[in-house]
Parts: C-alpha cells; sequence; structure tokens
C-alpha cells in the first residue's frame, strides 16, 4: 500500500518536472529533435495551423492541442486539432481542402459486387453528421513511468470535430452491394500518392452498427482539410485515432484483421481479444511481444475526463470557483457522473453535466466551489452507465507502446 502510494508521488512528480521542462523548453528539445529556436513552429509545419499547437515531430508532422485551446471552443477548430501523420506527406501539409472529385475509393473484398466510387459520386449520396471525439491513442503518452518511446504526448492529442459525409451503411445500400457471411473486418489503405508508404488498418465490422462508421468529405462545416485526410477520410466515431484512415484509397472487408505493421505490433495494448475489453496489465517497463491473439488494437476510446478550468499553475478569485472540464467514452453508454475532489481525493462531488455532444461527443461539466484562499489541487473522475471508470493511476494501465492513458487528471492552482 505504502508502495503504491509512493509511485503515485513519484509519477506526478515526474509529471510536474516534465510539464515545467515542456513549457521551459518545448517538447521538441526533449525529443533531441534540436533547440527550442530551431523548432518550426507548428504553422511553419502545417499551413493554417495555430502558432500555440506544440510540434512534437515536423517530419513527418506530429503537433499538439493545449489544454488553454481546448477549452476555448466548443467544436476544435481546424487550426487547434492536433495532427498525427506517421509518413511525411509534405505537399499535404495544409488546413486547405484537397480538392479532387476524381478521387478514387476502391470497395471490395468480401462483398458482392465490388465497386469504385469517386468524391464526385460520393458527394451526391445523402450526407450524415456527427459529432466526435477525435484521439491518438497515444495521448498522455508522457504520463506513463517508465516514459514509453514514441512522440511524448501530453493532454493535447485530441479534439471534437463534426464530420460529415457519407455512411459506410448508406453507402453499401445505394451500391446494392451485400457483405458475403464471413466478412469480419474492414481493412483500409491510405493512398500511396506521393511516395507516401502504405497506412493499412483494420476494424471489427462492428463499427458499421455502433459507430457511425463514414466516409468522410467534410469536416465543422468545410470540406475535409488535407492535413486531417482530405478529400476522404473513414471516421468511425467513438474510436481512437490510428484506423480513422486518412487520404482513404481502398476499403476491404476481409475475414481476418491487417497483419501489415500498423496494425501488429503498433497502435496495440497487451490483452485476450475482444472489443474494448480491459488492457492485460504488465509489469512497469516490461517487454511485450505483440501478436495478433495476445493484444488487441486500440479500437473503442476508453472513457476519459479533462479539466479545461482552471490551468494548471493558474491563479483564481474565490470564493466562489466554477471548476470545468470535459469528459467522453466510446459512446457505447452514457457518461453518466464526473466526480470532482479539492482534497486530495478525501471528498468528491458530483459535477453538472452542461451541455454533450450526442454519445461520441463531449460531454461538457461544471462544478461549482466555494473556495477560502489557499493552494488547491482538483481532480475530476468519469463514469458511464456500465460502471467504466478512470483508474486514480492511470500507471496501473502501463504497457509498452504508452497508448490509451486515462488516469484521473490532477490540477494544481492558488485561489486568491
Ligand atoms: N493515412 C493515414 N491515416 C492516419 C494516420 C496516418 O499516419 N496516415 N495516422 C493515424 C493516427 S495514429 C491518428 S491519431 C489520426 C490523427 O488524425 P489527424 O491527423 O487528422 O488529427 O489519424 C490516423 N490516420
Ligand atoms: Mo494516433
Amino acid at each position: 500500500m505504502k508502495e503504491k502510494k509512493l509511485e503515485l508521488e513519484q509519477l506526478e512528480m515526474d509529471r510536474r518536472t516534465f510539464l515545467k521542462t515542456t513549457a521551459a523548453v518545448g517538447a521538441a528539445g526533449l525529443m533531441g529533435l534540436g533547440t527550442a529556436q530551431q523548432q518550426a513552429t507548428a504553422d511553419q509545419v502545417v499551413r493554417g495551423k495555430n502558432a500555440r499547437l506544440v510540434v512534437l515531430s515536423s517530419r513527418p508532422a506530429v503537433m499538439e492541442s493545449t489544454l488553454e485551446l481546448l477549452g476555448s471552443e466548443r467544436i476544435t477548430s481546424k487550426a487547434n486539432l492536433f495532427v498525427r501523420n506517421n509518413i511525411d506527406l509534405p505537399g499535404l501539409n495544409t488546413t486547405e481542402p484537397n480538392v479532387q472529385p476524381s478521387w478514387v475509393v476502391e470497395v471490395g473484398g468480401l462483398i458482392d459486387p465490388p465497386f469504385r466510387i469517386t468524391v464526385e459520386e460520393l458527394l451526391r449520396l445523402p450526407q450524415t453528421e456527427v459529432t466526435s471525439v477525435l484521439q491518438c491513442s497515444g495521448n498522455g503518452r508522457s504520463f506513463f513511468n517508465p516514459r514509453p518511446s514514441g512522440n511524448p504526448w501530453t493532454y493535447g492529442g485530441v479534439g471534437q470535430v463534426t464530420w460529415r459525409g457519407v455512411l459506410l451503411k448508406t453507402l453499401l445500400e445505394a451500391k446494392g452491394a451485400k457483405l458475403r457471411d464471413n466478412a469480419r473486418f474492414i481493412t483500409m489503405n491510405a493512398s500511396t500518392q506521393g511516395g507516401a508508404l502504405p497506412y493499412e488498418k483494420s476494424f471489427p465490422i462492428s463499427v458499421l452498427d455502433y459507430n457511425s462508421a463514414m466516409l468522410a468529405l467534410g469536416m465543422n462545416g468545410e470540406p475535409l482539410p488535407a492535413v486531417h485526410g482530405g478529400p476522404v477520410r473513414l471516421v468511425a466515431a467513438g474510436t481512437f485515432g490510428t484506423a480513422n484512415v486518412k487520404w482513404l484509397s481502398k476499403l476491404d472487408f476481409t475475414a481476418t484483421e491487417s497483419t501489415g505493421n500498423e496494425q501488429v505490433p503498433r497502435y496495440r495494448v497487451p490483452m485476450l481479444p475482444g472489443w474494448n475489453t480491459p488492457i492485460l496489465p504488465t509489469q512497469p517497463g516490461s517487454r511485450f511481444n505483440y501478436t495478433l491473439n495476445n493484444s488487441r488494437s486500440n479500437w473503442g476510446a476508453n472513457i476519459n475526463s479533462f479539466i479545461l478550468s482552471p490551468l494548471p499553475g493558474a491563479s483564481v478569485k474565490g470564493r466562489l470557483v466554477e471548476i470545468r472540464g470535459v469528459a467522453w467514452n466510446d459512446g457505447l453508454a452514457p457518461v453518466e457522473t464526473i466526480e470532482v475532489s479539492v482534497n486530495g481525493g478525501t471528498s468528491w462531488r458530483k459535477a453538472l453535466i452542461e451541455r454533450d455532444h450526442g454519445k461520441f461527443g463531449w460531454y461538457q461539466w461544471v462544478s461549482p466551489q466555494l473556495l477560502a484562499p489557499g493552494e488547491y489541487e482538483v481532480m475530476a473522475r468519469a463514469t458511464d452507465a456500465v460502471g467504466r471508470t478512470q483508474p486514480m493511476n492511470g500507471n496501473i494501465w502501463w504497457n509498452e507502446r504508452g497508448y490509451e492513458w486515462n488516469g484521473v487528471m490532477r490540477v494544481k492552482f492558488k485561489v486568491t
């Protein structure tokens, strides 16, 4: 028990040191990519991005948003949305649309008949809108101890956007295409145009029913920005970013999941096979030999919540302090409660859910607290209708590649 507590304190110290260092030199300095002066700013790496995004890598482009920016808008604007490219695609590093009406998506595999469809044709089919949280499964990686390798995301690898496109179901209906009985997975490929390597990912076919899986052509009321996958991207609401394949060129219905590098060993957590069952705990610092059978892909997003106000280190006026934030999950069950503690977890109080954006979006919550002048640390913990909740110590789910962090967030601030 004592050991656990120490571990927690150590984790918290690492986190604080990390946040301080990050603020001082920029995450790029930590990655050894160069000094803060040499590092290009987000708007220089991707045209149209807010310069305040934190660049984690400039080639390929990887950048995260900040708690402040996430708290400043209900729907994350294209300027403030994180970017995660596995491949350097300089020609697509812009938030402008990628206008290519004759772009083709090939749909095949275990489907009759297979077909090809252009972006122009997709735009003529019935369009659906869904607001959902897009999050990199590596978000929060830098809070794991010991720190796994990979981009050192803090909290900014996430955003809430409104997608517009053609539901896969609608598309199959429009084409009169029927799945064969042995179709179990949707396996997607990104375009290899511009010399890009193939990016191949699979989803279990159940995303068709639960996740509003669509070929997205628009984001936040505009054509899909080039850097976010324009002209067409697969979006399966409620799932982690990784399988939401940008620049989609091929979609196959398959009996098994892809064995490509992006499916295994990358983007997996140790566990028994299945949809969104808990991660198998592994010893922090240990190695794990990922196979399709002893691990699963990052699929449904695990439940999480962020405190967006006050910001870490803020000084706010008492006595009435409104703690604000967001919570979300995979959309399979509603987020029911967000509990807030301002005394280190001794007591918790239910926050009020002020607004939601549908089952795949953020639940915005507020917790009014009467606080005398002093120093505080606030925590928030979300729980959904089937009892899924966040661990107090996110490190219990430590995994070699640092995915799916959802530990309870702690924010220190001052009341004057
Ligand atoms: N073609 C392609 N699709 C991709 C990726 C990629 O590198 N190439 N990265 C994936 C990952 S890991 C994430 S988190 C999301 C990020 O989406 P964004 O860059 O639009 O924010 O895209 C996913 N789709
Ligand atoms: Mo990701």
